[in-house]
């Protein structure tokens, strides 16, 4: 990397972007795709025909609402900590059970968005008005450390979405770990994992004819224009997905249409293509059970239960420390 440990960077988009560009393959991360626009573009993703995670999650929980919440209640209570709960729509299918079951129970939803909390605490005063609500802002990582503070009772932490499968395997024992290492024995792990499933299903999913995915993943270049004061040309690149049956890794990619330069003023950078070069901008990562159960073990855990659709499309499990 050229002269990395001279410059200073603003932000850690700042320096995550130059290293990524400068780096040979380029990539970009993804948690970035997440502004105001990118968190549009996701509920806009969640609500097409081809994303069918959001659906079979929802089907899986609508189906299971009661057996679910069974597992969670315990005899003094529970916390039950969502980590990215973003708009809540399936948690609000488990907190409508398990407030008609009359369970003893604090829901604290934590998102990176304090407008998405706002919005989420809002709507569940109009809908589910019984529940006790504590909304949680901050990262996954700082909100884990205070999470094992929460100790008085059984802690049930909720991660829906497949969220999980932005993660290399490597990154997601570490996630996992984290979290392990918050629970107390009698805790539970309740996290969406979509599956592997034919292929052309998956890449539907992540190429729609509308184009929206497409305009999700273009706005990592976007937010470099508006913060970084670069010059990318959105028509010079293409949306490109890929999908590897056997690794069970859908990649996205952002690939150079022809020989250019870009240039990102705030990083003092100016950037050369290829034609055809990429950005490895994603990672979609679909499981199966053994693939779970050894990430689990890895990280300390083991699968307590599992939940799925009829096609196991699409799976939700329980774990426990080990
Ligand atoms: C939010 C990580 C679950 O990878 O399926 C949707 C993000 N990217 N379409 C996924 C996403 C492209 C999504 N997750």
């Amino acid at each position: 990397m050229k002269n990395a440990p001279e410059i200073t960077f603003d932000s850690a988009f700042a320096e995550d972007t130059y290293k990524g560009l400068n780096s040979d393959p380029k990539f970009l991360l993804s948690k970035y795709i997440y502004d105001k626009n990118g968190d549009k573009l996701f509920q806009k993703i969640m609500d097409m025909p081809e994303y069918y995670l959001t659906s079979c999650e929802f089907d899986i929980l609508k189906l299971n609402a009661e057996n679910i919440a069974d597992s969670f209640s315990s005899e003094n209570g529970f916390d039950l900590i969502e980590l990215g709960a973003g708009d809540g729509k399936k948690t609000k299918i488990l907190l409508k059970e398990m407030v008609e079951k009359g369970y003893n129970f604090d829901y604290l939803p934590v998102d990176i968005s304090q407008n998405v909390l706002d919005e989420l605490e809002n709507s569940l005063k109009e809908e589910i008005p019984e529940a006790s609500v504590k909304v949680q802002q901050g990262t996954y990582f700082k909100t884990l450390e205070k999470l094992s503070e929460y100790n008085s009772r059984k802690k049930v932490i909720l991660v829906l979405g497949s969220n999980i499968g932005n993660l290399s395997h490597k990154d997601a024992v570490d996630f996992l770990n984290n979290i392990r290492n918050a629970m107390s024995p009698e805790d539970m792990l309740f996290m969406g994992f979509d599956q592997k499933k034919h292929p052309q299903k998956i890449l539907d999913a992540y190429n729609d004819p509308s184009g929206i995915t497409e305009d999700f993943n273009k706005n990592l270049l976007v937010r470099i224009n508006s913060e970084l004061d670069g010059d990318f040309n959105l028509n010079n690149f293409l949306h490109w997905e890929t999908y590897d049956p056997e690794t069970g890794t859908a990649k996205s990619f952002l690939v150079s249409k022809k020989v250019q330069e870009v240039n990102i003023k705030k990083l003092d950078l100016q950037i050369h293509f290829d034609a055809w070069e990429t950005i490895h901008t994603e990672i979609s990562q679909k499981y199966d059970d053994s693939v779970v159960k050894w990430l689990a073990d890895e990280a300390g855990l083991s699968v307590e239960k599992s939940f799925g659709d009829k096609e196991n499309c699409y799976k939700n499990y329980i774990f426990r420390r080990q």
